[in-house]
């Protein structure tokens, strides 16, 4: 199924699921060499979700702010290839949604266990808000807020199952989001984690 989300924005509904084998190689491959970590958030919290980054760019938090880099702070290292499965789902999924061509340089890959939460946020720092952003959703379900142009609007709350893919483009590119706290829910493949990685044109 396809379940519009916004106006331009698109639910598919277990879209991964066949490419679920080689997109944990993927995530095992990634993490093997820059390793899932809290990071810092300007205002001196530490994140409850755990994150890493794969391709030419990743994100990353500190007491600075937030900002896109070549190189692991971790390691020093630039952020690990991009996994060929993650670009060809990418691809695959945004062309079916509407935005063909898309070309990837980075990909966020968050990991949640029990308790962990994302507040409502907007992501602004990737320089083309005109390429969409796929995120595809592993393991535990979540609870997604999906809200709108500024923090204060109301938000829907929308559940986010093991293999569902989410393309975010045009006007729904800047909405404000988050994810609600976790519960235990353990998944037969994943336990309790929920896996969610987003590939997106950062530079
Ligand atoms: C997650 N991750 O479930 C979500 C899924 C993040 C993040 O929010 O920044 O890592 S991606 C949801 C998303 C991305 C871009 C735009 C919008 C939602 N949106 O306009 O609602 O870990
Ligand atoms: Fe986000």
């Amino acid at each position: 199924g396809c379940v519009a989300l916004g106006p331009q924005s698109v639910v598919l509904r277990g879209y991964a699921l066949p490419m679920v084998d080689a997109l944990l190689a993927g995530v095992d491959a990634v993490t093997a060499r820059a390793p899932f970590r809290h990071m810092e958030t300007p205002g001196g919290y530490t994140m409850s979700v755990a994150l890493t980054n794969c391709g030419t760019l990743g994100w990353t938090s500190d007491a600075r702010g937030y900002r896109y880099t070549r190189q692991d702070p971790l390691s020093g290292q630039p952020w690990p290839a991009m996994p060929e499965a993650f670009v060809q789902l990418a691809r695959a999924a945004a062309a079916d949604a509407g935005f063909p061509g898309f070309a990837p340089d980075a990909c966020l890959v968050n990991r949640y266990e029990p308790g962990s939460r994302l507040s409502l946020h907007q992501d602004r720092n990737e320089r083309d808000y005109g390429a969409p952003i796929v995120s595809v959703s592993l393991g535990m379900p979540a609870v997604f807020l999906f809200g709108g142009d500024a923090r204060a609007d109301k938000a829907s709350r929308t559940p986010l199952f093991h293999g569902d893919v989410v393309v975010w483009g045009g006007a729904d590119r800047l909405r404000y989001h988050g994810v609600m706290p976790m519960k235990d829910l353990p998944h037969p493949r994943l336990g309790s984690l929920r896996i969610n990685f987003t590939i997106r044109k950062a530079g």
